[in-house]
Order: structure tokens, then sequence, then C-alpha cells
């Protein structure tokens, strides 16, 4: 892109060189050429971003698990939900490091508590 761009350009300088006068259709050009620059640059700066914001776009937004209650992540009901149990909500296996508060591998229900209120104040703002 940057190349065309380059191309267009340096075509232009040797026009305006040579006639001393700049065609309005090259200008036109250099209209075009400008737009799909810039608009490459925005939907790059674009798709960063929604990669960098990964809870950004995510359409549990706010929310730590797709499911509605801590009971209902805790499968084998022991009050605490592993890895495995988090891995079947897909939200929350991706936040799970998150609200895992003390680092032991299981959210207790303190902790998926304060995770929620957390995420919910975040979000507020
Ligand atoms: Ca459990
Ligand atoms: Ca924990």
């Amino acid at each position: 892109m940057a190349n065309t761009l380059e191309c267009a350009r340096r075509h232009i300088a040797a026009l305006a060189a040579r006639d001393h006068w700049r065609p309005p259709v090259i200008d036109k050009l250099m209209d075009k050429l400008m737009d799909k620059f810039v608009f490459a640059a925005i939907a790059g700066t674009a798709t960063l971003l929604a990669s960098a914001g990964a809870f950004g776009d995510d359409p549990g937004k706010g929310r730590i698990a797709a499911a509605d209650s801590f009971n209902d992540l805790d499968r084998n009901g022991d009050h605490r939900i592993s890895r495995s149990e988090a891995g079947f909500d897909r939200l929350f296996s991706q936040t799970f490091a998150e609200v895992d508060a003390d680092g032991d591998g299981f959210v207790s229900a303190a902790e998926f508590a304060a995770a929620e209120k957390t995420r919910t104040n975040l979000t507020a703002r």
C-alpha cells in the first residue's frame, strides 16, 4: 500500500517538475489513494484494539462466566470451581486465572463474588 502511494507521489512529482502543472485527475487519484491508506490504517488499528481488549467485544461483556451463578459452575457441589469445571463454560475458562485470586487452582464462592463485583464496577464506568 505504502509503495503504491510512494509510486504515485513520485509520478506526480515528476509530472509537476516537467510541466509545472498538476493535472486535476491526479489530485483525485491521490485523494482516493489517501482514502484507502487511511482506511487501511483505521482497520488495522481496530483489529489491534479488538485483540488487545479481549473482553471488549465479548458477548458476555461485563461478566466473568456465561453461567448465571456459582452453583451452576460447581458441578460436583464441593463449593469450589476447578479448572475442569470452568472448562464447561467458554467465558469462565478464559477468566478463570483472573478470578482465582490466590492462584490455588480453584475458584471459591468468595473469589467468584469478588470477581463479579470488580467486573460489574469496571463496566459501570
Ligand atoms: Ca466443584
Ligand atoms: Ca482460589
